[in-house]
């Protein structure tokens, strides 16, 4: 059997059932209500110790602590998901002051992590070994905590292709800098493809949700995961550059043509380690520049700012409605 086959929730899958070298994995069981951990091995651990974020299943009750989440929304800056969490604070109009909103992983300088109602809050830095390490250990909390019915969100930033900055890119497929919807992980020495697929109803009830906020421009579209902001993007302005402004161009054309929208450094892993789990999710990222345009990012501060609160606002406006309780 290959990854991401079977019929049952759970630590559902054994050490031996990898994918050979180089071959793409099947979709997932049939999606339930509850979180997947696709690992055979925790069944034997006595404690698991989520390491990075400073908890583990001795030290504390997980059920108890997280068990009522069903929107984890992600971010790559601590700031900005502590802004998010106090937006979400005061959009559900939660008890308690905004102020006061702790930081759960405030025992750890790796992610920050807020939990404000049903909502989860949490940063996951810059780039796809960052994000990776965040997502098993999440996976594993919503797992241990027994959580529900929960939707997964990355909302970040992006360089646009061929789009107005400021637009809001919700995913269609994660792709490679090669336009596959494929994410590559060396496992022991081999490399395991996994699907980036992503939700689109999930896709497409962002997107009429994004047409009831005033001002808020939205598209669906394919977004490039690199792994590198610089030459990896395709960048002129890095310490190093080993590519002229028309081979710039022709990639970046070559990737519209494709149908990406955007690039950023996170949706592919995201994407699939999501599917794999079972997990609804969903990548809105908000675009700095036009990268026909350029490469520098000189919009001013007040200006980014505010176009970093779109993918926020949207997906509150989404939790909003799906609590029953939007405007
Ligand atoms: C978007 O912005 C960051 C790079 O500036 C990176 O984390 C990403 O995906
Ligand atoms: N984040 C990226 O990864 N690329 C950009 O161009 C802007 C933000």
């Amino acid at each position: 059997m290959l990854e991401g086959e079977g019929t049952h929730p759970g630590r559902d899958a054994s050490p031996s059932q990898g994918t050979p070298s180089g071959t793409r994995s099947p979709d997932p069981p049939e999606r339930d209500e509850a979180v997947h951990v696709k690992n055979p091995h925790l069944d034997s651990l006595e404690e698991d110790i989520l390491y990075h974020f400073n908890l583990g299943t001795r030290t504390h009750n997980l059920p108890e602590m997280f068990g009522d989440i069903k929107f984890v929304c992600v971010g790559g800056s601590a700031n900005r998901m502590k802004a998010f969490a106090q937006l979400i604070h005061r959009e559900l109009v939660l008890p308690g002051d905004v102020n006061d909103i702790q930081d759960i992983c405030a025992g750890t300088d790796r992610y920050s992590m807020y939990k404000v109602g049903p909502v989860l809050s949490m940063s996951h830095g810059m780039g796809i070994p960052s994000i990776s390490i965040m997502l098993h250990e999440l996976i594993k909390l919503l797992y241990h905590a027994r959580c529900r019915d929960v939707m997964l969100f990355r909302i970040g930033t992006s360089g646009g292709i061929g789009l107005a900055p400021g637009t809001v890119v919700i995913t269609d497929k994660a792709v490679d800098s090669s336009f596959r919807p494929r994410f590559e992980q060396v496992v022991l020495g081999n490399v395991i493809v996994r699907s980036t697929e992503l939700d689109k109803d999930l896709a497409q009830e962002l997107l009429s949700c994004s047409a009831e906020i005033p001002d808020l421009a939205a598209i669906i579209g394919d977004t490039m995961c690199t792994y590198d902001f610089y030459e990896g993007q395709g960048r002129l302005d890095g310490a190093l550059c080993s590519f002229s402004q028309e081979e710039k161009l022709d990639y970046l054309r070559k990737a519209y043509r494709a149908g990406v929208r955007n690039i950023e450094m996170e949706s592919t892993v995201f994407a699939a380690m999501c599917h794999v789990c079972g997990l609804k999710a969903a990548v809105i990222c908000v675009t700095l520049l036009n990268r026909f345009e350029g490469d520098q990012i000189s919009t001013p501060h007040d200006v980014l700012q505010e176009y970093q609160q779109r993918p926020q606002c949207l997906v509150a406006h989404f939790i909003k409605k799906r609590l029953g309780i939007a405007k």
